[in-house]
């Protein structure tokens, strides 16, 4: 085996508040030789991923943390260098979960091959991975839009966002989507969003979902929380579904969390809020992956990716989430793409 070492972004410290540089270290470590069962992949491409600021703190969620130390976690795609498994070959093009690191040495059955024939491979982290998945169950599944519907989606111009307002009018009801900044919001209106909100430029936040939502909104996509959340709740129709599917604007917070407010509205207007966890939908993965490369293959979705180079920068690409300093899915590419 040639390669003997990995570089690994490792958690040094759990960040308080916005998360920093300094709670990462860049290391190296010995890789062993692949097992029976194992394969050595190289990394293409990193995804980092908001969920990761819950990773890295302490408290009860869906997943354990990080432990101080650990190797970051992250979704990866990358190219079998060795395999000591019949099922993949030297040269395979994968996808799995191997985290922040240039190399590893892993469990052949938790990779799933990739044919960059039928999609860029990019895309088994982004519009074909976990973030177009939550897209489509969260608004199909649980938004439950029906033709004519007004739905509003927060943090529109991110992976999940994006999918959300294509898939919103591919269903046929009228899109409508907040982000922050003029280039965002050229963004939703070139990939078909019938109507924008640019939430940094607004200091009447209601007066801005009245002009935007003129009909009200009928299923509200939430992937942000906090102010406009509370704001778009007073403006629910009769039946209206609310997906919480991020929050955001508060993964950064150190004390409590404000809210939400507004829960009369529920009331009033006999809506339903509920919560989405795209893991819960694995099972209907493959479904997923059908419809949506068909519709990105009929022109119908797009999709756009934000690539820093250099392992060295995933710390910078994941805290840029926090910032907004990407478009669409935020990528990280730690070795060449023999593909493009
Ligand atoms: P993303 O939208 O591509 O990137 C994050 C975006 O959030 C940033 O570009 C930024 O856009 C916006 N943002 C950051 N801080 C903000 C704040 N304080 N207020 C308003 N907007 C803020 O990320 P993604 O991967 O598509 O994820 C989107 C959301 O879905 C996240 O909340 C994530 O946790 C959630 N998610 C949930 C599941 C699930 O199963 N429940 C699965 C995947 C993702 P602006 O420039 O517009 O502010
Ligand atoms: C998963 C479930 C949820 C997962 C990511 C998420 C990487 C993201 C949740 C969030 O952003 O809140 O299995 O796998």
């Amino acid at each position: 085996m040639t390669q003997t070492k990995t570089r690994q972004w490792r958690l040094a410290r759990r960040p308080v508040g916005m998360a920093q540089e300094a709670d990462f270290t860049l290391a190296e470590a010995d890789l062993t030789a692949p097992r029976e069962g194992e394969a050595l992949v190289r990394t293409i491409y990193l995804s980092v991923d908001p969920y990761m600021r819950g990773r890295i703190s302490e408290g009860p969620s869906y997943a354990s943390p990080v432990p101080i130390g650990g190797v970051m976690v992250g979704g990866t795609v990358g190219q079998v260098l060795a395999s000591r498994d019949p099922d993949i070959k030297d040269g395979d093009l994968v996808v799995g979960y191997w985290g922040w690191q240039d190399h590893a040495v892993v469990k052949a059955r938790g990779l799933t091959k990739l044919d960059p024939k039928d999609a860029p491979i990019s895309t088994a982290v982004g519009v074909l991975g976990m973030p177009g998945r939550t897209a489509y169950f969260g608004l199909l599944d649980v938004g439950l839009p029906r033709p004519g519907d007004t739905v509003f989606v927060s943090g529109a111009a991110g992976a999940v966002g994006a999918t959300v307002g294509q898939i919103a009018r591919i269903t046929g009801c009228t899109a409508v989507g907040s982000a922050g900044g003029g280039a965002k919001i050229a963004y939703l209106k070139e990939i078909g969003f019938d109507g924008t909100l640019d939430y940094k430029a607004e200091n009447d936040l209601r007066a801005a979902l009245d002009r935007a939502c003129p009909k009200g909104i009928d299923v509200y996509f939430d992937n942000v929380g906090g102010a406009l959340t509370d704001a778009v709740l007073e403006r629910i129709n009769l039946g209206a579904r609310v997906v919480i599917c991020g929050q955001i604007a508060g993964y950064n917070e150190r004390g409590k969390e404000q809210g939400p407010r507004n829960l009369w509205q529920l009331i009033v207007k006999r809506a339903r809020i509920q919560g989405m966890l795209v893991s819960d939908f694995d099972h209907r993965a493959d479904e997923a992956n059908t419809r949506l490369r068909q519709w990105i293959r009929e022109g119908r979705i797009k999709y756009r990716e934000t690539v820093v180079d250099g392992l060295e920068n995933a710390p910078k690409a994941f805290i840029g989430l926090f910032t907004g300093a990407n478009i669409g899915k935020q990528l990280v590419r730690v070795g060449p793409d023999p593909t493009r």
